[in-house]
């Protein structure tokens, strides 16, 4: 039988040579494949991820404002996302230009608490943002752990409300934490819980601080919003609607397949 002598065809490379950032085959494989990472765990921050509670927290923030005599925008209200709830006091009374005692500040931050809760006790898994449901149980699907990596003390309450409970193997929150975002506690307390590495762990985020809470644990991060605000994220998605595991795998592969220089 005559051999065929394989050719390397049109526009195909040859193992030794060079793509644009000075890498040749065989080695960017090896490096691709050193850096595909596998996904493991799936982490979820809660408040503008999962349900949008910020609009609750506006009101209460905005309530105690009210009552010291100031006012507090939809604007100041951005500063607080994904900031604990003391932290965020702190915040709205440097807006007000005000000082008080840690005690006085602990009866206004359980004041305002008292108020939101009354705004969550009244959620229906109607809020959970679109995507969200059909995102979790492809991930369940696929064998994906899924944890809640959250500042809010009130998760618990929050997830029963809407009913997602049981979609979580573990809940770490801010009951479970002594550090705030962008601390990385949170997210490598939630890979402890599932026993899996933080290199494996995937973090979907819409706060700065918890994208570098992620960065800081040494995860990979998806920023929910927009990339504008989220550029440290490794990709930007509006939100879950139409988003499946395998958007993640691709978009989470393409910088190693397509480094900076182009796509060779
Ligand atoms: P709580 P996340 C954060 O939740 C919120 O974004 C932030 O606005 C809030 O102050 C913080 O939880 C604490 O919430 O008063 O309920 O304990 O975004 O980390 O899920
Ligand atoms: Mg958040």
């Amino acid at each position: 039988m005559k051999k065929v002598e394989s050719r390397p065809r049109e526009n195909e490379k040859k193992s030794d040579e060079l793509f644009s950032d000075g890498t040749a085959l065989t080695l960017k494989i090896e490096l691709i494949k050193r850096n595909v990472k596998k996904i493991e765990a799936c982490i979820f921050d809660l408040d503008g991820v999962i349900v949008d509670t910020a609009k609750y927290h506006f009101i209460a923030w905005k309530a105690l404002a009210e009552e010291l005599g100031f006012e507090f925008t939809l604007e100041n209200n951005e500063r607080l996302k994904g900031v604990s709830r003391m932290a965020s006091l702190e915040i709205l009374l440097e807006i007000g230009g005000l000082q008080f005692s840690e005690p006085e500040k602990r009866t206004m931050a359980e004041k305002k608490n008292t108020l939101y809760v009354t705004y969550i006790e009244e959620m229906t898994p109607e809020e959970i943002l679109p995507g969200v449901p059909e995102f979790l149980q492809e991930l369940k699907n696929n064998g994906i752990k899924i944890a809640l990596g959250s500042a809010s003390k009130n998760s618990p309450m929050i997830l029963e409300r809407i009913q997602l409970t049981e979609m979580f193997d573990a809940v770490v929150d801010g009951n479970s934490i002594t550090e705030a975002k962008p601390n990385p506690e949170v997210f490598l307390k939630g890979a402890e819980w599932l026993s899996v590495l933080p290199e494996n762990c995937v973090v979907f985020e819409d706060a700065i601080a918890g994208i570098e809470a992620a960065r800081n644990a040494g995860m990979r991060c998806v920023g929910i919003g927009e990339p504008e605000t989220l550029g440290m994220a490794d990709f930007v998605i509006p939100g879950f609607d139409g988003f499946t595991l395998e958007k993640l795998k691709k978009e989470l592969q393409a910088p190693f397949l397509f480094p900076r220089g182009g796509k060779d």
